[in-house]
């Protein structure tokens, strides 16, 4: 099948996909006096335009797609389940905006996002105020989930937000036994202040020198510099041997290639925020590293149905790092809506509901086990290191921390 004819029999699947849900909507979930299914939405907040709209468009494709599966399935009787996306553009304010109009709409039961954590700082207390429930896939800054002092004295800010990514006290540490395993000693740090770049590079920071490596720089650029001379010529002065950098892609790929061109040749890592096709589009180079959330999700038999679905759905974007969690956080939120709505005559009267009935969620999702513990956290510490090869990702190493 050639990539025209496929593409059609794609649009064709879903095009009959969506007639069955239509039917079922009707037939199998329709309830009370009026003869209607009640509505209950999903939202979802994400840079669905900008530089991370990448990230975000897989987030809002795979919610989408968990909400089709849903509705096909009569998953809860009596109710029709309908995606409410909005767009962040990856800024806290417009991320709050965004927060603020789902709550004034009383349909809304639960919310997928944000992608970045600096979003979610803002997004959190608005969506908690309302209680609804809200599910990160992507947010790994350690704070929101435990308050600043995480490592000391962890006490949970939000009874609202859960996630189902690991947070970066993980990844940090991952990343730098990485490093210090391949035998690399001395290593830069630079990263773009927001929370999740700074976060990411403290953890990494604590667990590099804690295992014998030294920084021999740490610098900061500002969050949407594309010219990095004057930061690449004072890591230079300091010969390290990598540099890891926390932030996204949109500004780590113009930062490897302008490395490599200043004629630094060492590999640049991050984290989860630069695990996308776009980090090589915009200049990142083979031997440059990621470490991810979770396995390769194509080589997890669990994924399946999720990667079937999202293909036969013919979605214009692809899933990128975060589909499969965004599928499994909005299948946790599916799941809550199944004891939360089985009783409740309108969706805001289950909102409530829906936060408790959350932390009892448990079910085998596309990337493994999904459970939240006591304070929101995933009960999956999975990650996995990529390195660029041949101008594309190859994953390297998936495991745990040790
Ligand atoms: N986890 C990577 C990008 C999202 C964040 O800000 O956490």
């Amino acid at each position: 099948m050639n990539k025209r004819s496929f593409k059609l029999a794609g649009i064709a699947l879903v095009a009959a996909s969506l007639a069955f849900t239509g039917c079922g909507a009707r037939t199998e979930a329709t309830t009370g006096a009026s003869g209607a299914a009640k509505v209950a939405k999903i939202g979802v907040i994400a840079p669905l335009s900008g530089d991370l709209s990448a990230l975000g468009l897989g987030i809002r494709n795979s919610v989408d797609l968990a909400i089709r599966q849903a509705n096909e399935a009569n998953t809860i009787p009596g109710w029709k389940l309908e995606l409410a996306a909005e767009d962040d553009e990856a800024k806290p304010d417009t991320g709050k905006n965004a927060a603020t109009k789902l709550s004034s709409d009383d349909a809304v039961v639960g919310v997928v996002g944000t992608l970045n954590s600096s979003v979610a700082q803002s997004v959190i207390p608005v969506l908690d105020a309302a209680k609804i429930v809200q599910v990160s896939p992507a947010n790994t800054n350690p704070a929101l989930t435990k308050g600043a002092d995480y490592l000391t004295a962890p006490a949970r800010p939000n009874a609202n937000y859960f996630r189902t990514c690991t947070t970066d006290a993980v990844q940090g540490p991952f990343a730098a036994q990485y490093l210090l395993e391949a035998g690399v000693k001395k290593v830069a740090t630079i990263h773009d202040k927001k929370s999740y770049g700074q976060g990411l590079v403290t953890e990494f920071t604590k667990a590099f020198t804690a295992g014998g490596g030294e920084v021999v720089a740490a610098e900061t650029i500002n969050p949407d510099d594309k010219n990095f001379s004057a930061v690449i010529s004072k890591v230079q002065g300091a010969a390290p041997e990598a540099i890891y950098y926390g932030g996204e892609y949109p500004q780590a790929g113009p930062l490897s290639k302008q490395v490599k061109a200043a004629g630094l040749k060492v590999p640049v890592m991050g984290g989860d925020g630069i695990f996308s096709g776009e980090f090589i589009k915009l200049g990142g180079t083979d031997g440059d590293l990621a470490t991810s959330v979770g396995a390769p999700v194509e080589s997890l038999d669990s994924a399946k149905p999720f990667l079937d679905g999202y293909k036969a759905a013919g979605f214009a974007e692809g899933y990128e790092a975060y589909g499969a969690y965004s599928y499994d956080a909005a299948n946790a939120i599916i799941q809550a809506l199944k004891t939360s709505l089985a009783s409740a005559t309108d969706a805001k009267s289950a909102r409530e509901a829906t936060i408790k009935a959350m932390a009892s969620v448990s079910f085998d999702g596309a990337t493994g086990k999904v459970g939240f513990d006591e304070f929101g956290d995933s009960v999956s510490r999975v990650l996995t290191v990529y390195e660029v090869t041949g101008g594309a990702w190859a994953a390297k190493k998936t495991g745990e921390l040790k």
